[in-house]
């Protein structure tokens, strides 16, 4: 039960309770599900630019120990400092989170730098439900279809939490948390003390080292990727508002955690990987290489306005258009829109200039050929 009731989390919307809840809560979270993949949620996450970041070859070998004062990160750029994931119309976060990748024949290395006064950490079980605490989040979208990603949670006690989408939950997606990173690499280095609010602590940093060879299989390709490939990425930053009774941090009753992500989802759901940033990598060592504009952009966004269009019609009414007439889009914006109805719902195609082709399904998976 428990493994069936984990398919139904969704990030920034937590659905725990006692496991005499569950009936009710599987209820809940599908109906919450279905209703917050709305066509004004896609309205919400349209327009706002994805991140960017260019990944360099590690220049020196990288110790796992959760300090990233490697000679290698030292030649790192520090990515953009991370925003609400509803964007910049919210608040600026509390507390400043950055991160830097690099790479090398074997690993993706991330480092991640999290500033915080109140260092806490309950979960110490291996695929725990990790965001409950205070946690780093990873995104992993090799192919860019929206399906078939790999997330990764972990908190400052270093317990991790590995799982599998085949698709996103809107996309009746379930979590397979039996995927497990053969030698991954992990660690936590805390300027500060952990679980003692009697101080005020510095920061925590995360270390982590994925082997390319577990991201293969869903990257459709031999590991390593070759340069100026770009993958879609995103992290996210789970921050709860505590307060401390007995010596001990306790949970602010009824405030729902802050997620403080890398690239701005627009809504409260970490699962639509079309919102995560793009992340190049480079055979360069150091300095900056620019991040090549990605030339399917634009066929991609009219793809997923035609995908959102569909679904608050085939909710409302149980029908899949097949015209841009009857989805209200303007014809002339959407110039080389091909419409054709499947046995699963449809298939909407665009001819992108290089001869390629981007199309997507009812089930948002989204591929160029
Ligand atoms: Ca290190
Ligand atoms: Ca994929
Ligand atoms: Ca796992
Ligand atoms: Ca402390």
């Amino acid at each position: 039960m428990e493994k069936v009731f984990r398919g139904f989390y969704t990030r920034g919307r937590c659905f725990a309770g006692t496991a005499g809840c569950v009936l009710l809560l599987l209820c809940t979270a599908n109906t919450v599900l279905v209703q917050a993949d709305t066509y004004e949620d896609w309205q919400r996450m349209r327009d706002i630019p994805r991140s960017g970041y260019v990944a360099n070859r590690a220049g020196s070998r990288i110790e796992i120990d959760g300090r990233l004062d490697d000679a290698a990160w030292r030649e790192a750029v520090w990515s953009d400092r991370f925003q609400d994931i509803e964007g910049t119309v919210k608040p600026r976060p509390r507390f400043d989170t950055r991160v830097k990748m690099l790479w090398d024949r074997k690993y993706l290395y991330i480092g991640a730098f999290l500033p915080d006064p109140h260092i806490w950490g309950t979960l110490t079980e291996h695929d725990s439900v990790i965001f409950h605490d205070n946690d780093f989040e990873v995104f992993i979208d090799p192919d860019a279809d929206n399906h078939e990603y790999y997330e990764f949670e972990i908190n400052a006690l270093n317990t991790g939490w590995d799982l599998f989408l085949d698709k996103p939950y809107k996309d009746s997606g379930k979590a397979d948390n039996g995927w497990e990173i053969p030698g991954l690499k992990t660690a936590i280095h805390i300027e500060g003390t952990l679980n003692d609010p009697s101080d005020i602590d510095q920061y925590w940093s995360v270390e982590i080292a994925i082997p390319w060879k577990a991201l293969n299989r869903h990257a459709h390709h031999r590991y390593p990727p070759s340069a100026g490939e770009q993958w879609r990425i995103n992290f996210s930053r789970v921050q709860w508002q505590t307060t401390v009774e007995d010596g001990k941090y306790k949970k602010v009753p009824d405030v729902r955690e802050d997620n403080w992500v890398w690239s701005p989802q627009g809504i409260i759901d970490m699962h639509r990987p079309e919102k995560w940033g793009t992340v190049q990598f480079s055979t360069q060592q150091e300095g900056t290489v620019g991040l090549n504009p990605d030339m399917t952009e634009n066929a991609r966004k009219m793809l997923m306005e035609i995908y959102h269009k569909q679904r608050a019609n085939h909710r409302k009414t149980g029908a899949w258009w097949t015209t841009l007439e009857q989805l209200g889009i303007d014809s002339a914006k959407a110039a080389g829109v091909v419409i054709e109805q499947t046995e699963a719902g449809y298939r909407a195609k665009i001819s992108l200039a290089d001869g390629r082709t981007a199309c997507v399904t009812q089930d948002s998976r989204l591929r160029i050929k």
